[in-house]
């Protein structure tokens, strides 16, 4: 219903944008242009065009999916998270979007979850319910720090998807550094300009280099040993002055990411992962195939100097899929 009035904002937007491009050219200030989640010479258009494109060059973006939910039972869909189909009726997503056990005393209860299929949430192709939660073993025990790389969560649908195409796990540890990836999610970018803030964010896919991938951390529980990985990129300024996985600052949790290089360069859709995109898939091509190869589970705090979520040098955590394989496969049943 408020279609022309947005469309409205996003023309003005993107004049905004332009006009803050010349003064950053005249002033050669461009590392101090502030974003969120995108580059700040794109609109977040150009990025959901991109997740709904079937360009068959690209990862399937069709199977990735919204979880809209409340955490009480009830049917408020208060929160809006991110997960991939790996099966027709199996989504794989992160724990901490239903169990975090510093803010609740058990998982979201299934009957507040809704998952939608489409580009649109709020117009939504299909909308299933969920028949079961399985949530990785250590995490459900309350282990939920990044350094377990437990943060998983496995979600039964009340039945099977019909025409989407569920993605391919990245089964080994073959990811390749400094190869091109891209990231898929449903993050909340409603409060920002052009946006409407009534509406729930739509679709959008964004690339990034690989700069990490690292395994070996584990978690036991009644003798049962798991060994988890993580992967991660950075999002680099189009001009290549804020490097955050290649400069000498070290944030919270980074020196867990282990060491290594990072591109200074900016891809045409690089982008951040913002609140809502969390579960979302990380795809990455494994011989000339794009599989999901990692789970998004969070960022670095203070990954530059006086930092502002979402900007510029923001880090994701991905939680490595083929470190954690054998659970998820033997989970899915
Ligand atoms: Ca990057
Ligand atoms: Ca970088
Ligand atoms: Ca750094």
């Amino acid at each position: 219903m408020n279609k022309k009035t947005l469309l409205f904002s996003l023309l003005f937007a993107t004049i905004i944008i332009s006009c803050n491009n010349d003064e950053v050219e005249t002033s050669n200030d461009s590392d101090e242009v502030s974003t969120f989640g995108i580059r700040h010479d794109k609109d977040l258009s150009d990025y959901e065009n991109v997740a709904k494109s079937n360009d068959t060059s690209l990862p399937n973006f069709d199977a990735v999916v919204n979880f809209s939910y409340s955490l009480d039972g009830s049917s408020n869909e208060d929160y809006t998270a991110s997960g991939t189909l790996i099966d027709t009726e199996w989504v794989l997503t992160a724990g901490h979007n239903f169990y975090d056990a510093n803010e609740q005393s058990s998982p979201a209860p299934l009957e507040g979850i809704k998952v939608k299929i489409g580009n649109d949430p709020n117009n939504p192709d299909a909308v299933y319910s969920v028949t079961e939660m399985i949530l990785h073993p250590t995490w459900l025990a309350g282990n939920q720090e990044y350094s377990h790389a437990n943060d998983l969560c496995l979600i039964k649908l009340s039945s099977p998807v019909q025409n989407i195409t569920p993605v391919l796990l990245f089964d080994d540890g073959t990811e390749s550094l400094e190869s091109t990836v891209w990231f898929c999610g449903f993050g909340d970018y409603s409060e920002q300009a052009g946006q409407d803030k009534n509406s729930d964010s739509k679709k959008h896919a964004m690339s990034n280099t690989l700069d990490r991938k690292v395994d070996g951390f584990q978690t036991s529980l009644n003798g049962t040993t798991y060994t988890g990985g993580i992967l991660a990129f950075d999002f680099d300024n189009p001009n290549g002055t804020i490097n955050s996985l290649g400069d000498d600052h070290i944030g919270g949790f980074e020196d867990q990411l282990g060491t290594g290089a990072s591109s200074a360069s900016a891809l045409d859709y690089e982008g951040a992962t913002v609140k809502g995109d969390s579960g979302g898939p990380l795809f990455v091509k494994d011989n000339g195939v794009w599989k999901l190869a990692g789970v998004l589970a969070g960022g670095v705090t203070n990954p530059i100097p006086n930092h502002t979520d979402g900007d510029y040098g923001d880090i994701s955590i991905f939680i490595r899929v083929s470190s954690s394989y054998d659970w998820i496969l033997s989970n899915m049943e």
